[in-house]
């Protein structure tokens, strides 16, 4: 836990930035109990994520306090009514989405916010977890049969593995099925060569794209 993190007013941003999980949880609590969206919930924890990132590139935090901050979120998402709000809200399921971080990249705080957030908007979320092979997601596809396939990655090596998937989900003939996104910050310089129908790094936007291809 740190305590020197400055020029933040917002308590919940800051104690996520601190990685101050007790008061993180406590302020989730306050604010669950104040009628608060746990949508708007997520955004400030996100953005508490986004600080401690910018706080790992210069030097101030380390491997440890990253580690710390997706132990955080994901405890944030144990958190009853959190947990609630993301698995039960929607009892009649818009769509099915399979999610994943593409193939050598182990990052998963961007993605599982995203998850949530469709989950939030009553997408049923299949999440296949980091380092999916391009053959996972095939596979799981055939079985799941969802709508939209989620990539996520923020490695430059994860470029190959969305493409990779992307050829592979084309060869096996299922491209016609399911429409594409592609998100995590390595797609923020564009990814058209890679074949998916959209790429975003904003998550709102990726669920707002997700509900137009329903309405559409
Ligand atoms: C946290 C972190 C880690 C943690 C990951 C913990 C975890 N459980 O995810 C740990 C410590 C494990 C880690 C390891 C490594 N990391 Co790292 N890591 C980061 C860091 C600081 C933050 C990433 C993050 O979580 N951001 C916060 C989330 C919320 O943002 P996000 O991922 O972009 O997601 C948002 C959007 O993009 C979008 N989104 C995300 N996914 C999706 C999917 C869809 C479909 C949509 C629509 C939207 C969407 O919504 C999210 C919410 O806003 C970044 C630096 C940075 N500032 O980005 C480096 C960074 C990504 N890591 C980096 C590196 C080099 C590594 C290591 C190789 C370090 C090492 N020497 O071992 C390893 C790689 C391990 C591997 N094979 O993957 C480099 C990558 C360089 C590159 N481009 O290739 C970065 C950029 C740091 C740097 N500047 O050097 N890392």
């Amino acid at each position: 836990m740190r305590k020197w993190v400055s020029g933040m007013d917002d308590k919940l941003i800051k104690a996520m930035a601190e990685l101050d999980e007790k008061a993180v949880l406590k302020l989730v609590k306050e604010e669950l109990s104040q009628g608060l969206e746990p949508l708007s919930i997520l955004k400030q924890i996100q953005t508490g994520i986004e600080k401690v990132g910018e706080l790992y590139e210069k030097g101030e935090y380390f491997i440890a306090d990253l580690i710390m901050s997706g132990i955080i979120f994901n405890n944030v998402l144990k958190i009853e009514e959190m947990n609630l709000y993301t698995t039960e809200s929607k009892k009649c399921k818009i769509g099915k989405v399979l999610l994943g971080t593409a193939k050598s990249d182990l990052h998963d705080i961007g993605k599982n916010v995203f998850g949530s957030m469709m989950k939030m908007a009553g997408f049923e979320v299949l999440d296949l977890g980091v380092d999916v092979a391009p053959e996972t997601f095939v596979a799981r596809i055939k079985e799941f049969r969802p709508q939209i396939v989620g990539i996520s990655g923020v490695l430059i090596v994860a470029l190959e593995g969305m493409k990779e998937t992307v050829e592979l989900i084309t060869a096996a003939g299922l491209r016609d099925s399911v429409k594409i996104i592609l998100g995590g910050t390595i797609v923020k310089n564009g990814v058209d060569f890679i074949g998916a129908d959209a790429y975003t790094v904003d998550p709102s936007e990726g669920v707002k794209l997700c509900l137009d291809w329903f309405e559409a």
